[in-house]
């Protein structure tokens, strides 16, 4: 990756293929050609595939990605960040620790979700390149989402941490994703926005 790492973050689609009403490769590919600049292959909730077929997806979303040098990025899975030669690793607050996977993984991107201040405070975050802000917005697409924290969450991270990269996530959309940048973020992190949009070229470039 020759840019920097806010950069990179600056239009970030996460997916798995639960989340896909249409073929996620495609869907992928589309968005890549659009302008999103970060990818995170999130298989997981009711639906995702497990074992082998999701290694193979795995496999070919990331081709996709270093076809457009894009930031390849999993989600959670640990075993799957050798496997498909990821760029790095995005943990949740209820995921492996931080400590653990910085010492598994010391040359990878590590990502971490915080929604509150408790848990910046119980986080080392001088291990992590990046934070996940959380939910900012009204979400359906996480059934287990905590309450939205509105975009004053990222405006007290980025008080708080001036210079980490910063990427708001959680309902954001084309008509609300200026705000969390106006807030501090250095990007936006979505799921449905892009998932859901009928015109995913236009969606991705109004982002
Ligand atoms: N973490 C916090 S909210 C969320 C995740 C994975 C879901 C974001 O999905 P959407 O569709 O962009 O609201
Ligand atoms: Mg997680």
């Amino acid at each position: 990756m020759e840019q920097t790492l806010e950069k990179a973050l600056r239009i970030y689609f996460i997916m798995g293929s639960q989340n896909c009403k249409q073929d996620p490769v495609s869907l992928l590919k589309e968005a890549a050609k659009a302008g999103i600049t970060a990818f995170q292959f999130r298989e997981k909730g009711k639906g995702a595939l497990t074992g082998s077929p999701k290694l193979e997806l795995g496999k070919k979303l990331r081709e996709v990605c270093w076809e457009h040098q894009l930031l390849f990025i999993v989600n959670d899975d640990v075993e799957l960040v050798d496997k498909l030669e990821a760029d790095g690793l995005h943990v949740g607050q209820d995921d492996r620790s931080v400590q653990e996977v910085r010492d598994e993984f010391p040359e990878k991107i590590i990502g971490l979700s915080v929604s509150n201040s408790h848990e910046v405070d119980e986080s080392p975050i001088e291990l992590v390149d990046y934070l996940g802000a959380g939910p900012i917005f009204g979400t359906t697409t996480k059934p287990d989402a905590k309450k939205p924290v509105g975009i004053e969450w990222i405006q007290d991270l980025r008080e708080q941490f001036p210079t980490i990269p910063l990427v708001g996530i959680g309902g954001i959309h084309v008509d609300n994703a200026a705000s969390v940048m106006e807030a501090g973020a250095n990007g936006v992190a979505v799921i449905s926005a892009i998932t859901d949009s009928v015109n995913v070229t236009h969606t991705v470039r109004q982002l």
